[in-house]
């Protein structure tokens, strides 16, 4: 080990260490290394993976602006109640930079700010290779072996992507709004393959009953399982049914426990996230053997026709091994 790997390892584990003690910014800062996805990440996600495993975490998504953040408001304060304590990862696909300035308005939990119990924390990208994919769950995994029994993993449920971050978690909450069961959209199907729970939010809105049962109308078309979802409403800005959906999370935790599907889960997601780290290793390869000189001048002979694409991947591939 060189002495730079040694001082970083160091500082990852003082960092670690702070932020186990309670401090708040130590763990503001580990999850920007982890945003960031460097050296740093991958010594955080190396000295966290052991001490992982016993946080249950709840993936929630749902269109923009269906309540996730209002109603994961209402939901950490029925957590709170009951004496657990959570942290909230709300994953912005569409800014590049992440921290306190959108956490306001686009996280909604400001209810909970002073509270030691709670930690909420806005994360995007910065382009590196991977992205979310690999960063939301070794930010969750960070959490759980800081000793944070509840990760709640919010996403904009648009993308394919976002859908696969969410539908990764041990219990998967669907938000969707009155109307939802006639709006066209993408990725419906996705979304009733991955939701444990279905809540229809914004329940002081009309058309809240008959969105529901299109939903156990979908829901009975799909083959059964041992978990049959429930179907809740909510009201976000007033807490109404926030309690409900907090027992439904904890029944489904209990129930997914109890049948072994929650170590088949989690076996799936840590298989799935090699695949992911594979893939991330193999495609900044590429971009290495492309990038460089030898490319450059294979890119002119393959525009002057003495050279075809394959030949021309054969030759640096060669020169990789
Ligand atoms: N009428 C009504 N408004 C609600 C309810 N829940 C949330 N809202 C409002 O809906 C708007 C969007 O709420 P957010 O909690 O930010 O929604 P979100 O899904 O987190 O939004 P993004 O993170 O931007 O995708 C806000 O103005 C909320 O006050 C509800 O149950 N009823
Ligand atoms: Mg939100």
């Amino acid at each position: 080990m060189t002495p730079t790997e040694g001082s970083l390892t160091a500082d990852v584990a003082s960092l670690l260490e702070a932020a186990r003690t309670g401090h708040r910014r130590a763990l503001a800062r580990i999850m920007s290394h982890v945003e960031r996805g460097g050296p740093q990440a991958r010594e955080l996600g190396a000295l966290t993976f052991a001490q992982s495993g016993n946080a249950h975490t709840v993936g929630m998504t749902g269109a923009p602006g269906s309540g996730k953040s209002t109603l994961n408001s209402a939901v950490a304060g029925v957590a709170r109640e009951r004496g657990e304590r959570l942290a909230v990862l709300a994953i912005d696909p569409s800014s590049p930079f992440s921290g306190g300035a959108i956490l306001g308005d686009r996280v909604r939990m400001s209810d909970h700010t002073f509270d030691e119990g709670v930690y909420i924390r806005s994360m995007a990208t910065r382009g590196h290779l991977g992205g979310l994919t690999l960063a939301t769950p070794l930010a969750a995994r960070v959490l759980d072996a800081l000793g944070w029994p509840w990760v709640v993993i919010e996403t904009v449920g648009v993308g394919q992507v976002e859908t696969e971050i969410v539908g990764a978690a041990d219990t998967t909450v669907v938000v969707v709004n009155p109307g939802w069961g006639d709006s066209v959209q993408a990725n419906k199907a996705g979304l009733m393959e991955i939701a444990d729970i279905f809540v229809v939010n914004k329940a002081d809105w009309p058309g809240t009953s008959e969105t529901s049962r299109d939903i156990r109308q979908m829901l009975d078309l799909s083959a059964p399982g041992d978990w049959d979802p429930p179907i809740l409403t909510s009201v976000g800005t007033t807490g109404e049914g926030a309690a409900e959906l907090w027992d439904a999370i904890c029944a489904h935790r209990d129930h997914c426990t109890a049948s072994g599907e929650l170590e088949a889960r989690r076996a799936a997601r840590v298989e799935t996230e090699l695949d992911e780290v594979l893939r991330a290793s193999i495609a900044e390869r590429v971009k290495a053997l492309t990038d460089g000189p030898a490319a450059e001048q294979l890119r002119e002979r393959l525009a002057r026709r003495e050279l075809d694409p394959y030949a021309a991947a054969e030759v640096l591939l060669s020169q990789a091994r």
